[in-house]
């Protein structure tokens, strides 16, 4: 039977690109976001595809989603958890809302997938991969709701693994990306020094591609042109 992977956020930008690569190199995918027309279309390109609509954020369209995964495939041997959003403001401009919203999505989401799917990844020996961010060891100013999630997501990430040895989890942290994150336009003017999704595409390749007895604990990822801060 076709290795399966669950990859979140996949309605567009990083997420659709990971479900193409995921699909490249053998996986039969479950794709889930919010936008239930956009994952049909992607679903419609990948041979094996299944779409269903998925809010990481909502504890009752996790549970709708894992059953309809579930029912689909029976096995998960890779959880993408690429879902993520980032509000940029000063502290003092950021509210409870704001808070709420970015880490219900990136860490909470990431969390409630990861333990939904925890019993089938655990006898596949699967792959989690973390979708977290170059900033998530490093702050900036209108950063801070947005770099605490990716903090966190990092601590959740490591965790995961200490629990579940046999498992491989990787933290995947791109730079600027150029998609439509944060309300951008892919190819918008002052991004052409910005990754192109595809070339974070070939880093997932890259840990797919390694035998199963090697761990790929931590990818950074940036444009050459990124000022390189650590
Ligand atoms: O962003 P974008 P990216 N439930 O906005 C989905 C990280 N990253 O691809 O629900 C389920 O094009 C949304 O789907 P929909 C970033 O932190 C990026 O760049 O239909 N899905 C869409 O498919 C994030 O973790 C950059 O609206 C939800 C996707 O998330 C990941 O890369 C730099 C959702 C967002 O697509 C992918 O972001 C970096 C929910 N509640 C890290 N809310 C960068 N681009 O520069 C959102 O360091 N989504």
């Amino acid at each position: 039977m076709d290795r399966v992977a669950v990859v979140t956020g996949a309605s567009r930008g990083l997420g659709a690109t990971f479900a193409r690569v995921l699909a490249q190199e053998g996986f039969a995918v479950a794709l889930g976001a919010r936008d239930g027309a956009a994952l049909g279309r992607l679903a419609a390109e990948l041979p094996g595809a299944f779409a269903h609509p998925l809010d990481v954020g909502d504890p009752g369209s996790v549970a709708a989603f894992r059953q309809a995964v579930l029912g689909r495939f029976g096995r998960i041997d890779a959880l993408v958890n690429n879902a993520g959003l980032g509000i940029f403001k000063r502290l003092e401009e950021l509210s409870w809302e704001d808070w709420e919203r970015t880490f219900r999505v990136n860490v909470f989401g990431a969390w409630a997938l990861t333990a939904a799917f925890l019993p089938q990844l655990k006898e596949s020996r699967g792959l989690v991969l973390m979708v977290s961010s170059d900033v998530s060891t490093r702050t900036f100013p209108n950063g801070g709701s947005y770099t605490a999630s990716k903090f966190a997501l990092r601590a959740l990430t490591r965790t995961v693994q200490q629990e579940n040895p046999e498992l491989r989890v990787l933290e995947l942290r791109p730079g600027a990306v150029d998609t439509w994150f944060a309300g951008s336009t892919p190819g918008a003017p002052g991004k052409d020094w910005f990754l192109q999704p595809e070339v974070v595409g070939e880093a997932v390749r890259f840990a797919l591609r390694l035998p199963p007895g090697a761990r790929v604990e931590e990818i950074v990822l940036r444009s050459a042109a990124q000022t390189p801060e650590f």
